[in-house]
């Protein structure tokens, strides 16, 4: 397989690079001034390109791409690949579902005991020698409280089971009830709010879910209200996110993705009712590595002529 050209689009984990390095013939797409660049004298060489959540495969890109055959994406989250062009051209596409499932979940409950414990602010109050002349701020309870869940897929599933062994309720709203998971299920995401007191962003970003948590939503939501978002910064409305929190209309947020990331508004920089992120919802050892293992083994099947491991187109 050495002579397959394989276009990477951006940095993600240096084993994955040295892995299709090893396997392939690896293009990287940012050792290049631009896409036009890369495009002008390699793109008959690329039949698979690997992309992530910062670069995927945009129209665009497999326009320009005449031998393209496989998306194998280092993400479970497809956003950033046209989906449509590649169904239309025969493209086939890979995630990597399961594997990084119990890491974000394991998150969001983590940001949501972030936020409402104050972890991160009294982990700053010891750091800067306040305790010896000062009491920390009381946190709020996280036991017990009311959970609702947008998107009850697998990370929201896993989500909901982490949030019943901490003794919350749980409803949520998705595309379909599920009335086999005894949770109550809310068609309508502003009843959802209305009666949830930590609310947790993890379906898919489609066009139906961008900006799900508006202005509405938020009211709904409340200012005991909690916001928790491992899915994509483009669910939510962010100016009127940071609206909310600074007029303390909402009690606070945990935050692992953002519209526009790397930017992040500088207005929550200064809020201690916000814990923040970097994009790290699947970001351990393992789970990278079995991520990497994912998008290597569907890209060998497919030029093998096998069945992919986790097929999307
Ligand atoms: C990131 C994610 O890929 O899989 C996704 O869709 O958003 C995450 O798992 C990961 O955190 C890369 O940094």
């Amino acid at each position: 397989m050495e002579s397959i050209g394989v276009l990477m689009t951006s940095p993600m984990l240096s084993y994955l690079e040295q892995e299709l390095e090893r396997r392939f013939k690896l293009f990287k797409l940012w050792n290049y001034p631009s896409f036009s660049a890369f495009a002008q004298s390699n793109s008959p060489s690329i039949l698979a390109v690997v992309g992530g959540t910062t670069i995927g495969a945009d129209a665009q890109m497999i326009d320009s791409l005449p031998n393209l055959e496989i998306v194998s994406t280092f993400s479970v989250g497809l956003d950033k690949i046209d989906l449509t062009k590649c169904k239309q051209r025969g493209i086939r596409v890979t995630n990597t579902p399961d594997v990084l499932t119990d890491d974000v979940a394991d998150l969001a409950i983590g940001l949501a005991l972030a936020v409402l414990r104050r972890i991160c602010e009294a982990d700053r109050f010891v750091k800067n020698g306040f305790w010896k002349k000062a009491s920390p701020e009381l946190g709020v309870k996280f036991s017990g409280k009311a959970v609702g869940i947008i998107g009850l897929g697998r990370i929201g599933s896993a989500i909901a089971k982490r949030a019943i062994a901490f003794g919350c309720p749980v409803s949520y709203n998705s595309r379909t009830e599920k009335p086999e998971t005894g949770y109550k299920y809310y068609s309508n995401i502003l009843d959802l709010a209305a009666n949830s007191e930590i609310l947790i962003v993890a379906c898919a970003l489609t066009k139906e879910t961008y900006h799900i948590v508006n202005r509405k939503v938020i009211d709904a939501l409340g200012p005991k209200g909690i916001l928790i978002n491992i899915g994509r910064g483009k669910h939510v409305d962010e100016p009127e996110l940071v609206c909310a929190l600074t007029e303390g209309r909402l009690a606070g947020a945990g935050l692992d993705v953002f519209e526009d990331e790397p930017e992040v508004p500088e207005q929550l920089f200064g809020l201690e009712n916000v814990v923040l992120l970097p994009h790290v919802g699947s970001d351990t050892i393992e789970t990278s590595k079995e991520m990497a293992e994912l998008v290597i083994q569907n890209l060998e099947a497919h030029f093998l002529n096998k069945p992919l491991l986790s097929p999307v187109i």
